[in-house]
């Protein structure tokens, strides 16, 4: 059955799709689910996927994408605000605050909630890296300033970020999961 993936955010649909081609077929819904005032990824996304799965009718299967980057010198922040910075201050000023830092380690985490008529399962996935000066056209959000294995995310296909990122991690989890209890 497809999968509905609630979400605004259209590089999350393109990676989801991408990764899931020949498991199942993803489909967009645009609904607006609570975000939930945590700092728990999980519970974020779990809650969405829920409130989202009633709301839409409770026939197809949903899954919610709910993601951060996590700066360690400037502790973990953005994290579960990444996206009210990334539309506040932006990609490019947050760089100009990381690079003030010796340290520039950063995480990109994310938590895929799935819920169908059985309640609601979440997967985890997270990837270590250097924040640089922004490279590249590709990926969305702060992938330009995100540096992997000497390229950032935006210098990568999708297939490629698939392959390394939080998401796609994310998405392996789910997919094991999803062969054996679905
Ligand atoms: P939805 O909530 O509608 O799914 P969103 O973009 O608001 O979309 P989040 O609430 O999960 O998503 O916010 C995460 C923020 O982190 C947002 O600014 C994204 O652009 C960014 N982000 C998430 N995943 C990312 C990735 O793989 N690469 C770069 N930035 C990412
Ligand atoms: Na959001």
């Amino acid at each position: 059955m497809p999968v509905q993936f609630v979400t605004g955010n259209e590089g999350k649909v393109r990676e989801a799709t991408a990764y899931l081609e020949g498991i199942e077929p993803v489909e967009q819904v645009d609904y607006d689910y609570t975000e939930i005032q945590s700092d728990d990824l999980a519970a974020i996304a779990s809650q969405g996927a829920l409130e989202a799965y009633e709301e839409l009718g409770a026939e197809e299967p949903v899954l919610v994408d709910d993601a951060g980057l996590f700066v360690d010198a400037l502790g973990g922040f953005p994290g579960p605000y990444s996206a009210y910075v990334e539309d506040t201050v932006g990609v490019e000023r947050l760089w100009r605050l990381a690079r003030e830092e010796d340290d520039r380690r950063a995480r990109f985490r994310t938590v895929l909630a799935y819920c169908d008529e059985n309640g609601t399962e979440t997967f985890a996935g997270s990837v270590a890296g250097t924040l640089v000066a922004p490279r590249g056209e590709g990926g969305f959000g702060y992938d330009p300033i995100f540096e992997y294995n000497g390229q950032t995310m935006a210098e990568m296909s999708t297939e490629e970020k698939n392959a390394i990122s939080h998401r796609g991690r994310a998405l392996a989890t789910f997919a094991e999961w999803y062969a054996d209890e679905r």
